[in-house]
This record gives structure tokens, C-alpha cells and sequence, in this order.
């Protein structure tokens, strides 16, 4: 695909560019997974999503959710990254985005496309935003899951509903939120958070992941408390994709 099939034109004046953040698996030791996060890139200038997607509507969002779409798939088939540890790339969905009833085509029709298989993909489920029916919701991901794309819940702990949601929605991975790991060294309440949560997905038999951790005290704890799957400025930045080949060349 063309630099202008990204391109938001009607959107936006800037290009959309899409940074990756690995996770990282320490016990294993090499990359399991990378996340796609969304910039609007003018010249010099980063726009971060904080500063723009609050201001799109509805349409805009899917538009938006298309574009990330595209991108991966388009960056997936140009890497064919060459190890067997990264299965998956993840794109974050706020879940009006995910409710939308043409979505599972519209990602079907990427995937056929772009010759990427629906493993591939994990949408995260962003805790921005209600579904308005559950029921609809459990539906939509029960679809999209049947196809074989992984889903996980994002910022788990971060908003009321996220104990419900894990509860109700078929998921593979669950991310615990950067609020109970970035002072995992100095605040011990943490701790009890860390451990509940793992025996919580070892029960559900999903991945999980600890997000936000910044500091080798961190990590080094996290892998104490037997939490493998570890994503934040401590493993990695969100990088360019001109540099992932490089930094995964580094971290496996
Ligand atoms: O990129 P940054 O690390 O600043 O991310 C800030 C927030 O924006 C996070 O909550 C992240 O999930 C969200 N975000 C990043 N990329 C996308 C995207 O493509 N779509 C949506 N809806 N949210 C995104
Ligand atoms: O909501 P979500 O988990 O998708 O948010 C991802 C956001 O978190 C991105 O903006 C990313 O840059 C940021 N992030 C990733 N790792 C860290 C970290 O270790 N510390 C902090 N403060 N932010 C992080
Ligand atoms: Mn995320
Ligand atoms: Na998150």
C-alpha cells in the first residue's frame, strides 16, 4: 500500500504514523508481541493521541481504526519478522470503535488483502469509553474471536468495569494497568495487586501482561512475583518502525 492509504486526508492535514512498543517475555527472552500506538506526524512535530483523538466523533474513530488497521497489515507483510516468539501485533480499540457491526468484515477483508493471518492481530480493548449493551459487545468479540483474531482487555483495574469484563468477555490476554506497576518498588500494597491478578489469569488461562514498568527494580520484581509478559520504558519506547528490526535484534 501507498504512503496516502494511510493518509487521514480528510481528517486530518498531518500523515498518521504508527509507533511499536514491544512486550517483552523474560523468561523466555525475546519479544512476544508488539503494540501499535498512533501519532499524527507534521514535519518535526508529533501529535500524540492524548491531543486528537478526544476531538474525533464517531466516524472519525472508525476512519482512524481503519488506518491503524491498514498500517499493521501493511507492516506485518513487509517485516515477516522471522521468529517464532512474536505472534501477535496489537491495535487498540475503544469499544464503540469495536461494537460496529461491519467491523469483523472489514477486518476480515484486511487480513485476505495483506495475507496476514487473524493470529496476527490482537485488538486491545481500550477502558476509554462504555459498551452500551454488553450483551452486543459479548457478541461482536465472540465473533471477531471465532475468526481467530486474540483479543485482550486493556488498563485492566484502571476503571470500574474491568473485574466484569474479564468475567464476561472471551479474551486471551489481560493487561494490568501502569497504575499498580510503575512504584511496584517502593509501594508494597502493589504487590498484593500483582499477585491476585496473576493467579486471576492463571485460573482464566489468559496471557498477562504488566504495563508501565520503568525501572530494572521493576522488572526485576515483576519476574520475582512470576509475571513473565512485561511491557514499558524499562524493556523498551515506543519505537519507529525503521528501528524495530534493530531493537528486536537487541532485546532477543
Ligand atoms: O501513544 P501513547 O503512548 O501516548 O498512548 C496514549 C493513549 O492513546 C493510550 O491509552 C493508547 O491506548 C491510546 N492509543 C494509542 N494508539 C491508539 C489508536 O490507534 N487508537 C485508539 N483509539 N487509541 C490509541
Ligand atoms: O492505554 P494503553 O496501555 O494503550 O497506553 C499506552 C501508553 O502508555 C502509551 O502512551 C505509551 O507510550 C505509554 N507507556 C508505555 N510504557 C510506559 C511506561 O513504562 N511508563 C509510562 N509512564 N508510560 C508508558
Ligand atoms: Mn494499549
Ligand atoms: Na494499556
Amino acid at each position: 500500500a501507498s504512503r496516502s492509504s494511510q493518509d487521514l486526508g480528510a481528517l486530518f492535514s498531518s500523515q498518521l504514523e504508527l509507533h511499536y512498543q514491544p512486550v517483552f517475555d523474560i523468561s523466555r527472552k525475546c519479544v512476544v508481541r508488539l503494540e501499535a500506538l498512533a501519532r499524527l506526524r507534521d514535519g518535526d512535530r508529533l501529535t500524540m493521541p492524548s491531543n486528537f483523538i478526544p476531538s474525533l466523533n464517531q466516524r472519525q474513530r472508525r476512519k482512524l481504526f481503519d488506518a491503524v488497521l491498514e498500517g499493521v497489515l501493511n507492516q506485518v507483510q513487509k517485516w515477516k519478522i522471522e521468529n517464532d516468539c512474536i505472534t501477535s501485533i496489537s491495535i487498540n480499540v475503544e469499544p464503540l470503535t469495536l461494537v460496529d457491526s461491519q467491523l469483523p468484515q472489514r477486518i476480515y477483508n484486511g487480513l485476505n488483502l495483506y495475507d496476514v493471518e487473524p493470529h496476527q492481530i490482537t485488538l486491545e480493548i481500550l477502558e476509554q469509553g462504555e459498551f452500551l449493551s454488553q450483551k452486543a459487545a459479548i457478541r461482536q468479540l465472540t465473533e471477531l474471536r471465532a475468526m481467530g483474531i486474540r483479543l485482550a482487555i486493556d488498563d485492566l483495574g484502571a476503571a470500574y468495569s474491568s473485574l466484569l469484563r474479564l468475567r464476561n468477555f472471551p479474551i486471551d490476554e489481560v493487561k494490568l494497568d501502569q497504575a499498580f506497576v510503575r512504584e511496584l518498588s517502593s509501594n508494597l500494597k502493589d504487590i498484593a495487586f500483582v499477585l491476585s491478578v496473576r493467579e486471576l489469569a492463571r485460573g482464566l488461562a489468559v496471557d498477562l501482561v504488566a504495563e508501565g514498568a520503568e525501572t530494572p527494580e521493576v522488572i526485576n520484581i515483576l519476574q520475582a512475583l512470576g509475571i513473565n509478559q512485561i511491557q514499558g520504558y524499562g524493556i523498551a519506547m515506543p519505537q519507529q518502525p525503521s528501528d524495530v528490526p534493530n531493537l528486536l535484534h537487541q532485546l532477543n
